[in-house]
C-alpha cells in the first residue's frame, strides 16, 4: 500500500533528463569485482532476510524477520555546494563502480560522482538471530572520499520508512541522542543509530518527506518534531559537511528490530500459531 511514487517515477526521469545534472563522464571498472548492480539486492542470516533496490525508491524491498514483513524504505540523497538551483542527487544518478557480495549477509557498492571527484561507498549488512526471537539488526556504512583538489561541501541525507508489525498506518517515532525508536502497538520496535549527530532531522506522515527528494526543488530540512505518532512515520536524516582535498568521512548505521521486554517471553506453541496466523491475517489485509 506504499502505493504514491510508482507514477511519479516518469515525471521524475524527466526532470533528470533537463537537469544537467553533474554525473561523471566515464567508469573504469575494478577485477575482482561486479560489473553491474543487481536491480534487487538480498542479504540473509539467520530468522531475517532483507531485499533491497539501493538506487531509488521500490516497492518490492523489505525487512522480514522471522516471516514478517515490515516494508521497509532506505534511501541516500547528497546535495552539493550551494546551488540553490541544483536539486539533490540520488544513487541513480551516480556513476556505478563496483558491487560485490563476499557472502550472504553482506554487500559493498561503490560510485562515484561529480567527473569521479567524490567516491560514494555503501556496506550494508545483516545480523539474524535465532527463530522465533523477532530480533534482527542491520548495520550501514557509508564512507564519502573527496579525491579532488578543492574542497567539497556537501550535505548526505538518511531517509527511512519502516512500517512495524505489518500495518503502516499506526506507528509512532521518536528522535534523541543519535537514536530514532520507532515502535507500534503489537509491540514491535525498531532504533536506528547513527555515530553522526545530524544537522537536522525530519519526520512526516508518508509520502511528504519522500516527495520532497522526488520533486525539482533543493531539499534543506529544518529542525522539527522530535517525535510523532500513530500514523504512517517517515523520517530523514540530514548530515551538513565539508570535505578538504584527501579527506573522507563515514557514517555509521545501525538499525534493529526487536519486540518489547515484555513480549520475549516464549510462546506456547498454540499461542504462537495463533501468533502467526494473525501476522499473516494482516500482511494479507494490507496487500489486498
Ligand atoms: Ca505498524
Ligand atoms: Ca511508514
Amino acid at each position: 500500500m506504499q502505493r504514491w511514487l510508482k507514477t511519479s517515477m516518469t515525471a521524475l526521469g524527466a526532470a533528470v533528463a533537463m537537469g544537467g545534472l553533474p554525473i561523471a563522464v566515464a567508469a573504469s571498472h575494478s577485477p575482482g569485482t561486479t560489473s553491474s548492480l543487481p536491480d534487487l539486492i538480498e542479504l540473509q542470516s539467520g530468522n531475517s532476510t532483507y531485499r533491497t533496490d539501493i538506487l531509488r525508491f521500490s516497492e518490492r524491498q523489505g525487512w522480514w524477520v522471522d516471516g514478517g514483513d515490515s516494508l521497509f524504505s532506505d534511501l541516500y540523497f547528497l546535495n552539493f555546494g550551494n546551488d540553490l538551483a541544483q536539486r539533490e542527487l540520488r544513487l541513480e544518478d551516480f556513476e556505478f563502480l563496483s558491487f560485490s557480495q563476499p557472502s550472504a549477509d553482506r554487500f559493498t557498492a561503490d560510485f562515484f560522482l561529480l567527473g569521479a571527484n567524490l567516491n560514494f561507498s555503501l556496506t550494508s549488512s545483516l545480523q539474524g538471530f535465532e527463530s522465533g526471537s523477532f530480533r534482527a539488526v542491520r548495520q550501514e556504512t557509508v564512507t564519502l572520499l573527496n579525491s579532488s583538489s578543492d574542497p567539497i561541501d556537501i550535505t548526505l541525507f538518511k531517509y527511512l520508512d519502516l512500517d512495524l508489525g505489518g500495518k503502516f498506518d499506526n506507528d509512532s517515532v521518536l528522535f534523541a541522542d543519535n537514536v530514532l525508536t520507532q515502535f507500534d502497538p503489537s509491540g514491535a520496535i525498531a532504533t536506528l543509530s547513527v555515530d553522526q549527530t545530524p544537522t537536522a532531522v525530519a519526520m512526516d506522515e508518508y509520502p511528504i518527506l519522500l516527495q520532497k527528494f522526488y520533486n525539482r526543488n533543493r531539499t534543506n530540512l529544518s529542525p522539527g518534531n522530535d517525535s510523532l505518532s500513530n500514523t504512517d512515520v517517515s523520517v530523514a536524516l540530514q548530515f551538513d559537511r565539508s570535505l578538504v582535498p584527501g579527506e573522507s568521512i563515514s557514517f555509521n548505521f545501525v538499525k534493529q528490530i526487536s519486540r518489547r521486554s515484555e513480549s520475549k517471553s516464549v510462546p506456547e506453541p498454540t499461542a504462537f500459531l495463533a501468533f502467526g496466523v494473525v501476522v499473516a491475517g494482516l500482511m494479507l489485509m494490507r496487500r489486498s
